[in-house]
């Protein structure tokens, strides 16, 4: 039988680089080899203020960009998590038996609530649901970029700790993190991480940007003073994270490139890194615009998902609400 991957993306924007390279190219990679589940984590991105016919139209876009970065949909089983309500309803069981105290030390959630006073309680269950994403579906692998790790492991406790609790019901997920264990920082500021959701355009890679927009961004990165090509992420972040991106997209380790860029300067390294970036993604935006445009696609991928993902999850949370003893 082949072992389980499950991944979710928030359709919180068109993905970058870095959403691509921590986890739509690690499941391209493994759809073949592996039972595969994709889904728009629209739930979660509910957690900060969303305008709602922005977040329709994103959803809408990130099922077509999932398949122009070549998620095939006769591989992978593609859902939209708001249409399954069982992981709403698997999630509240987990939050009655997850720690206050395991919650606050989520860095995401450190993260992004020091960006505003008013944000909700949801921002703060967040792992929780993502946590029943993972367990209704006996997962074996996560694929998803390093700063989720800390959340991939809640859900490991978690279950570990209802196990402990009510009996074997659900299986310990590992993560799986990219190749380089890389993480895309943002090209203006590359002590931040490059994010989607980002408001400065120069900042970040996205998936749909033109040619011309991306080389501009590539050759004005931030980098430093000293003009040498060499891996060393404290004191020259700007160009070990180049470094990361080609590393990430080929089959170079950090120290091919070092030697083959030794005595060159940052400007015929940066015209390569792009010419690799623009390699790697531009396919993908003809064959995006094509299925936008088809919504019967669109529409029978996401009604054949939720109709497989329901099922699985039911029982699972019926499972739980036994063992829990909610029944009459
Ligand atoms: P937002 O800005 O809305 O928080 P995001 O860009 O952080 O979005 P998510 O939807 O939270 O993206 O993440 C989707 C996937 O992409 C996750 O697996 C996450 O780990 C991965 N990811 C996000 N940003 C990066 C990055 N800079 N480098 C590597 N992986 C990343
Ligand atoms: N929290 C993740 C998205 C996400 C996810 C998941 C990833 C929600 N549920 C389950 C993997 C498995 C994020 O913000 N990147």
């Amino acid at each position: 039988m082949k072992k389980k991957i499950i991944t979710g993306i928030q359709p919180s924007g068109v993905i970058t680089l870095g959403n691509y390279i921590g986890a739509i190219k690690q499941m391209v990679n493994f759809q073949e080899e592996y039972e595969s589940y994709i889904f728009i984590a629209d739930m979660h991105a509910i957690t900060v203020p969303q305008d709602s016919n922005t977040l329709h139209n994103n959803i809408r876009s990130l099922i077509a960009l999932y398949i122009a970065c070549g998620i095939d949909p006769n591989k992978n089983t593609i859902f939209l998590q708001s249409e399954n309500e069982y992981h709403a309803n698997i999630s509240w069981l987990l939050e009655c038996q997850t720690p206050f105290g395991e919650l606050s030390r989520m860095t995401q959630f450190k993260d992004k609530s020091s960006k505003s006073e008013n944000f909700g309680a949801g921002l703060f269950t967040y792992p929780v649901l993502m946590a029943a994403d993972i367990l209704a579906y006996d997962i074996d692998y996560v694929p998803v970029g390093i700063d989720q790790k800390q959340h991939v492991e809640l859900a490991r406790d978690i279950a570990i700790r209802f196990n402990k609790k009510y009996g074997d019901t659900f299986k310990i997920p590992d993560v799986k993190i990219s190749k380089s264990g890389t993480k895309i920082m943002d090209l203006v500021n590359p002590e931040k991480k490059m994010s989607k959701s980002s408001d400065n355009p120069k900042s970040v890679i996205r998936i749909l940007d033109s040619e011309e927009d991306i080389r501009k961004k590539i050759m004005s990165a931030t980098t430093d003073s000293d003009c040498i090509v060499k891996y060393d992420v404290e004191n020259k972040p700007g160009i070990s994270n180049l470094i990361n991106i080609v590393v990430s997209l080929t089959n170079k380790t950090v120290e091919d490139i070092e030697k083959e860029f030794e005595n060159k300067n940052y400007g015929e390294f940066k015209k390569y890194v792009a010419d690799v970036v623009v390699d790697e993604i531009s396919k993908i935006k003809s064959r995006y615009y094509e299925l936008l445009n088809d919504e019967k696609t669109i529409d029978d991928i996401l009604n054949n998902g939720v109709k497989i993902t329901r099922e699985i999850a039911k029982n699972k949370f019926n499972d739980m609400k036994k063992r829990m003893g909610l029944y009459k």
